[in-house]
């Protein structure tokens, strides 16, 4: 079967920008598919082609008039989902195929795409559920009972077998596709480093449960890692692209795991520059670590510090405290290992809010500082917490830098004191 896998285009909308003519906020972010590719990789008995809208914002329609999909997957974060829809629709006029969603959005909030454009509904892990469907579609086979998969029922309730994600759901032994994005290669680039940039996954889910994070129902709360020589496999296969970026929610979740791939790494000879998603506890309790994979080439750690308050950060689940989150700063700039900083400002800031966070930025320095706006995003425990104060439901605004309850401050306010903060962090940026 021909089986069309696309990436949406950059979307979203910018409450500052639209209001106040804030433009500095909005992101346009690039990086290669890897969730298209992955799933690519185990559809090898199917014909497969990926189209990255983000790179190549118009080419959808010409694709599916040439390329005549049977089935078009989609995917997509919570910002995208609007998008993924207009898609699905384009995808039935052009062709008749079956269309299928999945990722992020679509595993939080299966619901928002029980609509008649959309036939299937992938939960969670997609790479061997979604062989599964197309296997079954493609040989007549009934597809309404593949665990993960709910096959949409729009004048009705939706309802899926649940799937018991396991290290089966990884298909580790069929590499990411990464060939069909060869021709978008010179998209996928670190802005500040002006260097290609690849993705490798080491690890899925999370072991702890911030109420804020979407990344819990991916693998209904599971954290499995890939075997350390698949990670070299899939290192190799970007070839020469000297950055890579291990995509995982928590690269470090199973210290063992981490220690025997970057013995792996180091053994192998490879020279790359890594960039890992880290806790600061675990910079913390495993110093020697990160010595050890500043020598495997790790150059940049992205760290969820969130909060500067304990009893914020208790709140927010993130099992973590501001003292630790200062320490770790400290043990990174010693090592060399240059951090992105994520802070997350709620719109019940202040002015001695932003102030506060503006005086600890001042006195923990990290390399380049990323704000933002607390959402609640749909199917995390922090939507559960705030959907009756939510006034924005239109998901589009959903790209964490808007405020989608009101603003304690005066909006304009909130905004001007958002940016401002996002500027001055920026303007010393040192990656
Ligand atoms: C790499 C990445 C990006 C890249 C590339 C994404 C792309 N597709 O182009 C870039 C830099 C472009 C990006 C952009 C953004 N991102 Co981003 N990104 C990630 C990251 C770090 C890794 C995703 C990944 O590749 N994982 C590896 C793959 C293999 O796993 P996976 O995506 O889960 O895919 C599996 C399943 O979900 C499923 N599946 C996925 N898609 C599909 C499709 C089909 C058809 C099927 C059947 C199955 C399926 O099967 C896959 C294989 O098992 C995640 C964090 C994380 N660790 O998940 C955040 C994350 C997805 N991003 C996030 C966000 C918010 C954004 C931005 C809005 C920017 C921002 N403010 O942070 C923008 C959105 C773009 C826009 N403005 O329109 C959030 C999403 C939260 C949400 N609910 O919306 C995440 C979870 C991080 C976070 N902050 O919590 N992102």
């Amino acid at each position: 079967m021909r089986i069309l896998l696309v990436n949406p285009p950059n979307c979203g909308r910018s409450i500052p920008e639209e209001r106040y003519g804030i433009d500095s906020l909005k992101m346009i972010l690039r990086g290669e598919p890897l969730a298209l590719e992955a799933l690519a990789g185990n559809l090898d008995t199917h014909d497969v082609r990926i189209v990255d809208l983000k790179a190549e914002p118009d080419a959808f329609q010409d694709m599916v008039t040439e390329f005549r999909p049977h089935i078009v997957g989609i995917t997509g974060v919570t910002c995208e989902a609007n998008t993924m829809v207009t898609l699905a629709s384009m995808a039935k006029e052009g062709v008749k195929a079956h269309v299928v969603v999945g990722g992020v959005h679509a595993s939080n909030d299966p619901h928002f795409f029980n609509k008649p454009d959309i036939d299937y509904i992938v939960v969670g892990l997609g790479k061997q559920s979604f062989r599964e469907l197309a296997d079954a579609i493609e040989s007549g086979g009934p597809t309404d009972t593949i665990p993960g998969i709910a096959r949409t029922n729009p004048l009705g309730k939706l309802s899926f077998i649940p799937r018991r994600y396991s290290t089966e759901d990884l298909a580790e032994e069929k590499p990411p596709r990464y060939d069909l994005v060869h021709h978008y290669r010179d998209e996928y680039i670190l802005k500040s480093l002006n260097l290609n940039i690849g993705l490798v996954s080491t690890a899925f889910g999370c072991p702890y449960r911030c109420s804020f994070c979407s990344v819990r129902n991916i693998t209904d709360g599971r954290y499995m890692t890939h075997d350390p020589e698949t990670i070299l496999r899939d290192i190799r296969l970007l070839g020469d692209i000297p950055i890579i970026r291990l995509v995982d929610a928590n690269t470090f979740g199973n210290i063992t795991h981490s220690r025997a791939l970057c013995r792996k790494i180091q053994e192998s000879g490879i020279q790359k520059g890594f960039v890992a998603d880290v806790r600061s506890d675990t910079v913390v309790h495993h110093p020697d670590l990160f010595v050890e994979w500043k020598k495997a080439g790790l150059r940049t750690v992205i760290v969820g510090f969130e909060e500067t308050d304990d009893k914020q950060l208790e709140r927010m689940g993130k099992a973590n405290t501001g003292a630790i989150n200062s320490e770790a700063i400290g043990i990174l700039h010693d090592i060399g290992i240059t951090i992105i900083g994520d802070f997350i400002v709620s719109p019940d800031y202040d002015e001695r809010q932003f102030q506060g966070l503006r005086d600890y930025m001042e006195k923990n320095p990290v390399d380049l500082p990323m704000l933002s706006v607390l959402t609640p995003l749909p199917g995390t425990p922090l939507y559960e917490s705030m959907k009756e104060r939510i006034t924005n439901h239109d998901l589009d605004f959903y790209t964490l830098t808007n405020a989608v309850v009101p603003t304690r401050m005066d909006e304009k306010v909130f905004y001007e004191n958002y940016a401002d903060l996002m500027k001055s962090g920026h303007a010393r940026a040192s990656l």
